[in-house]
């Protein structure tokens, strides 16, 4: 049976981006895999980005991605969920794939392009970024792989370098696979700039354990069809991230309501976006309440990620012995 490897990045709270492109498939393929499913909290990466990882909440954002992991659905008794950092292996292997690895590939990533556009100096860890990722998902052989779109060009990167190592070394690595969520492609940020993201700030991101008034008032002021200026005008849409959202959150028949009501000017914004926050209310307060109560036992939560390291290391302790072992390194 192939095994399951996904991160998330302790930058910030989980958003809706993260939930429904990601975390949702985390507990799908982790009901199917069950322990061969390995979820990981990425502290290692969330460094490389030292303007998103402030020391003094790496920790304590590291714990509350976990919570809001095990409060999605995650059983840690069912799957393996674990904080990278506390499997040394990682960066090992990741050492090892980055000197395979091109300069040229790394620089061409988009993520880094992107994240690197406004730093004045760029830290290394930066571009070697994607030899981590490599690392963290061929640690365990891993074939599947669920992730938002945006990880596309990592994945297509880690197929690339389990190819060279397997050509240089002699086969070892599967070629993961990526899954997606077609619904939750690449959720868009409620300030309507580009993709939902964590390190663009608050502004960004609804985040999943965010209080409901706060959703709200970012709802309430976020942008709609430009075309449609008046509550009379008729809206598209197709071009509205509201109604996007409605797909993520709303029932069918709402869906549809709001669809045609949109078009026809039969519905103003403030109206749909009320109909939305039911939706919202409906599927976050569960989350929230099993959130707080995570929170209330703090000692559930490390017991659970210890545990999960161990049992990502009995995993990992004997591939990387094979990889010494292939790449030539002296044993005593
Ligand atoms: N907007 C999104 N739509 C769909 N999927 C998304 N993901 C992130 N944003 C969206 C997916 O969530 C998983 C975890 O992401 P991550 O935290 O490891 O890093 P990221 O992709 O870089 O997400 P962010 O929020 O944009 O974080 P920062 O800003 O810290 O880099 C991934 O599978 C991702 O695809």
């Amino acid at each position: 049976m192939s095994r399951v490897f996904s991160g998330i990045q302790p930058t910030g709270e989980p958003h809706i981006g993260n939930y429904f492109g990601a975390m949702r498939n985390y507990v799908r393929l982790g009901e199917q895999y069950g322990k061969q499913s390995l979820y990981c909290v990425v502290d290692l990466h969330a460094i490389t980005n030292p303007a998103a990882s402030d020391p003094r909440y790496l920790a304590a954002r590291t714990f509350d991605m976990a919570v809001a992991n095990f409060a999605v659905g995650l059983d840690p008794s069912q799957v393996t969920f674990f904080v990278q950092s506390h499997v040394p292996e990682h960066q090992e292997l990741a050492w090892i794939f980055t000197c395979l690895t091109p300069v040229g590939e790394l620089e061409r990533m988009t993520q880094y392009k992107d994240k690197t556009a406004q730093l004045e100096s760029v830290p290394a860890g930066l571009l070697m970024y994607p030899a981590l990722m490599a690392a963290d998902i061929l640690l365990y052989k891993a074939g599947v792989v669920p992730v938002g779109e945006d990880q596309t060009q990592h994945i297509e990167l880690t197929r690339e370098i389990a190819r060279k190592f397997n050509h240089h070394f002699g086969e070892t690595f599967p070629e993961p696979q990526a899954v997606y969520n077609k619904e939750a492609l690449r959720i868009p940020g409620v300030d309507g700039h580009g993709k939902m993201s964590k390190s663009k700030g608050e502004t960004s991101t609804l985040g999943i354990l965010e209080p409901l008034d706060s959703v709200w008032q970012k709802l309430r002021v976020a942008p709609t069809d430009p075309a449609r200026v008046r509550r009379t005008d008729p809206g598209n849409p197709d071009v509205c991230l509201i109604f996007d959202y409605h797909k993520l959150f709303s029932d069918l028949p709402t869906i549809e309501l709001v669809n045609v009501e949109c078009r026809r000017a039969g519905i103003g914004c403030v109206d749909c976006k009320k109909k939305l926050m039911e939706g919202v209310t409906a599927h976050l307060t569960p989350i929230q309440e099993r959130a707080e109560e995570l929170r209330a036992d703090p000692s559930y939560v490390r017991d659970a990620l210890a545990q999960g390291a161990q049992e990502a290391r009995a995993i990992a302790a004997p591939v990387m012995e094979e990889v010494r072992e292939k790449v030539g390194f002296l044993k005593v």
